[in-house]
């Protein structure tokens, strides 16, 4: 967008550019023709450019793709995508299509640059809060970002994304790209869910991965729960979650009290989605494991993978979220562990849980953007599957039913409730789709992205839930990630396929631990075409969002005297008080000290305290210029701090070593950034 709006009239960029291709493409790069093409006569390229292409080695399709994916400094890319970050912990937000990283956004793992984790407070809270009854994590694993909408929409407003490992879930503002929340799901060991919201952000919604010991009445708690685990105990006390928590937008906090929880059984539940439409009020997970195995492989016992992949079809759970709000207002949900959780049975009673038969050990679960459609990746099967919304409600509504599971959860009949199965290829996983009736799947096994046709009203065409192209990937592909996917408006023209493996992509290697590979791929014409490979050396990123620049608003710089975690005054800065106070609270020494930096002077310069003291310190940026941060590190004490302008922080630690410390801006900010420090002494307890 960014380069064909600054077009000038008369010769285009856009027809230079097209020109300049169709030249390549029929004259052939320099010193290689394709004599037999001869009309229509065909224009050079100036002999430097020339000169490049064959001094590089490049062929004609490298040449286009670079001019498709380059964008100039000072323009605008086209797409921001969030991706997860995988067992980094945290968020990486991409351009597209320059493929550039413009940031890692620290969600569940410290991180110095952004003074996460090393003494600042909110951030020491978060992290903190966040380890909720169990032991401090400073680890997570990020898999399913989402997007805050309005209407189903995207709205740009706020990210989400899940932590798989310690079931948690991070709120970002994307004001500020930062985290502002963070909450362990109650109840809950694992989850996968990701994050997905209802159509207005009311609530953001999860399932668990593997099911957690349960005591009946009083669920799980971390480090208290004990069932031993044997087959049995397994079918009986263990159970998964699904939880709808409430979230606050005005205050960027989710909101426990108002939130709900369904108690679901212990198969493996996997990804979720949360519809509209049509879809609206209904959310499905799918899930694998209905063998209800738990390995043991040197108790004589088969190993989980193959005992959890022996039936033909697993379930599909369609769950009636608008329904279950009411069963929750209607106070037939029991409080345990500070939510609301509503009964596998009342579930099962009430109607707000129902399986149909999907196939085979499957993975991913989509919505297409009429909200008429639930897509599956058959995984174990080299098929999509694709269940018709209204199909599902309507055998529901007649209750017709196959019969039951062990836990007496009603099952649907495949039949009844399946609108097309498509073959695609293998071990397809993921869904996305475009603004044209398609939906790509990504293939692990077969290492391709397929493209095909969905069927009315996403298309209209003559040939519905038919394959129309492929594409082979380097290597075994994941999630893939569209524009504006799973809403009811996509975009179209660009794909993301987020590749496990790029074994030969990146030369030199990096050593045996090589990085994922990104690899972006041009949708808008008949054929798929990759345009970029990006090596991705930060975790292992599982599936990713992608919406439009112009939906993100961040801000520039924070009204000076504001508290950025909450956006209000700050009301001890106001005082404008600088300087040192020692007192005691709770019977402990506490020095408070008043700070401001500013281009290119911390005041005070120096901060005298005594040894055992906390040291609590509000340090505000007075700067009002875009992008004059200022860094605050404290010699050996693992101190560090961001101050981005406008933005007051407050930063606390223990002085427990005596001696005399630097402190210094650790952001290279202005020609006497090296004058930028100070000292902290930390006088010896008698
Ligand atoms: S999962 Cu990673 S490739 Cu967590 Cu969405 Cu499928
Ligand atoms: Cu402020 Cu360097």
């Amino acid at each position: 967008m960014g380069v064909e709006r600054k077009e000038k009239k008369g010769v285009s960029r856009r027809t230079f550019l097209a020109s300049t291709l169709a030249g390549i493409a029929v004259g052939g790069v320099a010193g290689f023709s394709v004599s037999k093409l001869v009309s229509p006569p065909t224009p050079t390229l100036p002999p430097d450019i020339q000169n490049i292409i064959k001094e590089r080695n490049l062929q004609p399709q490298h040449v286009e793709a670079a001019l498709k994916t380059y964008v100039p400094g000072a323009q605008p890319d086209e797409f921001l995508m969030f991706s997860s970050g995988g067992h980094s912990g945290q968020v990486m937000v991409i351009g597209v299509p320059s493929m550039r990283i413009y940031k890692v956004i620290a969600v569940f793992t410290p991180e110095p640059w952004q003074g996460y984790g090393y003494g600042d407070v909110k951030t020491m809270e978060l992290l903190q809060k966040a380890s909720n009854g169990m032991r401090f994590l400073t680890l997570g694993d990020t898999h399913h970002p989402e997007i805050s909408r309005t209407n189903a929409e995207y709205d740009g407003e706020w990210l989400f994304i899940g932590d798989k490992l310690n079931a948690r879930k991070a709120a970002i503002s994307l004001k500020d790209f930062e985290t502002k929340d963070i909450i362990k799901l109650p109840n809950t060991q694992t989850q996968h869910g990701g994050a997905c919201t209802t159509p207005n952000t009311e609530y953001v919604a999860c399932g668990s991965q593997f099911p957690a010991p349960w005591e009946p009445g009083r669920g799980y708690k971390p480090g208290k729960t004990y069932i031993k685990l044997t087959e049995d105990n397994f079918r009986e006390y263990f159970r998964g979650t699904v939880t709808f928590t409430r979230f606050d937008r005005a205050r960027g906090k989710f909101d426990l009290a108002n939130s709900f929880q369904i108690e679901i059984p212990p198969y493996m539940q996997d990804l979720e989605i949360v519809g509209w439409g049509p879809s609206d009020g209904w959310t499905f997970l799918n899930s694998i494991n209905t063998e209800l195995a738990i390995g043991g492989v040197l108790e004589g016992k088969p190993p989980l993978e193959i005992a959890a992949s022996q039936k033909d079809f697993d379930y599909l759970h369609i769950i009636n979220w608008k329904k279950a709000e009411q069963v929750v207002r209607q106070g037939k949900a029991k409080e345990i562990n500070g939510i609301k959780v509503i009964s596998l049975e009342t579930a099962i009673k009430e109607g707000i849980l129902f399986f149909a038969p999907e196939p085979k050990s499957p993975h991913g679960c989509d919505i297409t953007p009429s909200g008429r459609y639930v897509v599956i990746g058959g995984k174990l099967e080299p098929l999509v599957t694709i269940y018709d919304v209204e199909k599902i409600k309507r055998a529901i509504a007649d209750q017709r039913f196959q019969g039951e599971d062990p836990y007496g959860v009603p099952i649907l009949r495949f039949e009844d409730v399946k609108a097309a199965q498509i073959e695609v290829g293998l071990g397809p996983l993921h869904d996305e789709f475009d603004n044209l009736g398609h939906g790509y799947v990504s293939c692990f096994i077969s290492n391709e992205v397929v493209k095909y046709s969905l069927g009315p009203p996403d298309y209209t065409g003559d040939k519905p839930f038919q394959v129309v192209d492929r594409i082979p990937i380097h290597y075994n592909v994941g999630h893939i990630c569209t524009t504006e996917s799973n809403s009811p408006s996509p975009k179209g023209r660009y794909l993301v396929a987020l590749n496990k493996w790029s074994v030969d992509r990146f030369q030199p290697p990096t050593g045996p631990l090589l990085p994922q590979n990104f690899q972006l791929i041009d949708i808008t014409g008949e054929k798929m075409r990759i345009l970029y490979d990006m090596p991705i050396g930060l975790g292992e990123p599982h599936y990713a969002k992608m919406i439009s620049v112009n939906k993100v608003k961040p801000l520039e710089v924070y009204p000076v005297g504001t508290d950025p975690a909450t956006f209000q005054k700050h009301p001890k800065y106001i005082e404008g008080k600088l300087g040192v106070e020692r007192k005691q609270e709770n019977g402990k020494w506490v020095s408070e000290v008043w700070m401001t930096v500013v281009r290119s002077t911390i005041t005070p310069d120096i901060v005298r305290v005594k040894q055992g003291d906390l040291v609590r310190l509000y340090i505000t940026n007075i700067e009002t210029t875009k992008d004059a941060t200022h860094g605050f590190g404290v010699a050996e004490y693992n101190v560090q701090a961001s101050i981005e302008p406008g933005e007051t922080t407050t930063v606390e630690f223990v002085a427990d070593h005596p001696g005399v410390f630097c402190f210094y801006c650790v952001e290279f900010c202005s020609p006497l950034h090296l004058e930028m420090a100070g000292w902290l002494e930390v006088e010896p307890a008698e």
